[in-house]
């Protein structure tokens, strides 16, 4: 059975507007209608599609615009690949680099080993539903990791890999969210304008006492937004961490 003219054409809009930041306003009805051959009736039930899914709102007088973020990223210690999932999205990447090089004085002091030492270099861009949602730079300890090269990382989930095939067994994270303004080469792979504003989340995790992994995550700010669990703080007279510090 094919789908009805009105989620066709609904579902072209919807890749149309993946990568249109929020707010920016959408054709009307009649300038789709125009634009792609449908009725007018046709334009205005894609239109109401997506109102009711959320991802246009409708201002009388004024027109319809892009609504809200597409994707909520969850502060917590879990995989692209399970946040997608979890919210009904196929992920899957496009491997960018993969290779060993030698630490530089910044990712020695984060990895905590030496300068010069090797460390796998891991580069992806993340796509869920085959649209591009970030672009992750993962350094590793290659001492740690020997033999990550075999892995076939545009259809592997990096945390299946090192929690099934090496024993890491994630017991902490500090991640740390700054924003922002795209670098050229990654506005090319992610499809969004050059100087657009990013949200980079730099995540360390922590396996056995040991820094296992400093990923960066680069997102397009237009469209996620951050949400976390906020718990009362319960060990009596502990001061929570600063969330807010000053950037060097
Ligand atoms: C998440 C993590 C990233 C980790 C990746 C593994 C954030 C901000 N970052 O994207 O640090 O490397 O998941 O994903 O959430 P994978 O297991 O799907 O490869």
């Amino acid at each position: 059975m094919t789908a009805p003219k009105y989620r066709e054409l609904a579902d072209m809009l919807v890749a149309r507007f993946a990568h249109a930041p929020v707010g920016s306003s959408t054709p009307s009805e009649r300038q789709l209608a125009e634009e792609t051959g449908v009725s007018r009736m046709t334009a205005r039930r894609a239109i109401d599609e997506l109102v009711r899914e959320g991802l246009l709102t409708r201002e009388v007088g004024r027109g319809t615009f892009v609504a809200r973020p597409a994707v909520s990223v969850p502060l917590q210690l879990t995989s692209f690949t399970e946040d997608m999932r979890a919210r009904g999205y196929a992920p899957s990447s496009r491997l960018l680099h993969l290779g060993g090089i030698p630490a530089t004085e910044q990712v020695a002091a984060v990895l905590r080993i030496p300068v010069g030492a090797e460390v796998v270099l891991l580069s992806r861009l993340r796509l869920a539903d085959g649209m591009p949602m970030a672009i992750e730079r993962s350094h590793l300890r290659a001492d740690l990791f020997p033999g990550l090269d075999r892995y076939d990382f545009g259809s592997e989930s990096l945390y299946r890999v090192l929690t099934e095939e090496y024993g890491v067994r994630f017991e902490a994270g500090e991640q740390v969210i700054r924003a922002g303004i795209v670098r050229d080469a990654d506005a090319d792979t992610l499809s969004i304008p050059h100087g657009d504003p990013v949200l980079e989340l730099v995540r360390t995790s922590v396996s056995r006492g040991s820094v296992v992994e400093w990923t960066t995550s680069t997102y397009p700010a237009s469209r996620f937004e951050l949400s976390a669990r906020i718990a009362p703080v319960t060990v009596q007279g502990s001061v929570p961490r600063s969330a807010l510090r000053v950037r060097d």
